[in-house]
């Protein structure tokens, strides 16, 4: 997969993306992310990004003249123009749905907002798929970049090891039931035991306990995801 990610802060991504399975990934050639400063695309000697609100009122806003064209810059250094994503709190709320259908890209380009927010017209003329990651307020769109592309990147097939399968991950493939509790040694710690039966090597029982305790553990914390499971 191509990830192409339009930023004022290119900075922002560098340890993230050097880092770790992201950097596994590029390694291996699954996949590859360019960063742009859309400053630097401007086709413009000017180099001003942001000026104050129409109508007045607090912050700065991106300008259309100089966001739509980096982005159209972007889109054409490849024959594929990609998948427009603007990360934007207007957005529809990123889940893994969303995720596993984003996966299946060739090519994404991610323009991440700042300030205030861009002028209307950019998503008037560009038609991104606008995507948030909750409801609460960042400084800008990078961090929620991050947080899609870690996302999407875990379901490429590849990315991770056979050993950490995303396949049965909690809200993959339907599964709306959160994880079982995990132990690994030692046996005891301070009075606490690792429950008998993960010890006792009897697969079916440690299956039946794993189902029993995600039910469990979804009943109580996400009622929300337990409904829907059962429907
Ligand atoms: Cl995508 N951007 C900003 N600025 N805040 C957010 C967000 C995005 N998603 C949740 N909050």
């Amino acid at each position: 997969m191509l990830v192409d990610i339009l930023t004022l802060f290119p900075g922002i991504f560098t340890g993230f993306i050097s880092e770790s399975l992201l950097a596994g990934a590029v390694r291996n050639g699954l996949l590859t992310v360019r960063l742009h400063n859309m400053r630097d695309w401007a086709d413009d000697k000017h180099n001003t990004m942001d000026d104050t609100p129409a109508g007045g009122g607090a912050g700065m806003v991106l300008k259309v003249d100089r966001v739509v064209p980096s982005v159209e810059a972007v889109q054409a250094i490849d024959g594929d123009a990609g998948k427009l994503v603007m990360l934007t709190p207007q957005g529809r709320t990123l889940n893994q749905r969303i995720a596993e259908s984003l996966a299946k890209e060739r090519r994404l380009v991610l323009l991440c907002g700042r300030y205030e927010g861009f002028d209307d017209r950019v998503r008037q003329i560009l038609n991104p798929d606008e995507i948030s990651i909750g409801d609460y307020i960042l400084n800008g769109g990078e961090t929620a970049a991050m947080v899609l592309i870690e996302t999407v990147m875990r379901l490429i097939p590849g990315v991770l090891g056979d050993r950490d399968s995303s396949k049965f991950d909690s809200f993959s493939n339907g599964n709306r039931l959160l994880e079982s509790p995990q132990f690994t040694r030692p046996r005891e710690y301070r009075g606490l035991q690792i429950p008998e039966v993960l010890l006792n090597g009897n697969h079916a029982a440690i299956e039946k306990w794993r189902q029993e305790q995600s039910q469990k553990l979804t009943r109580e914390r996400r009622p929300d995801l337990f409904d829907r499971e059962r429907e």
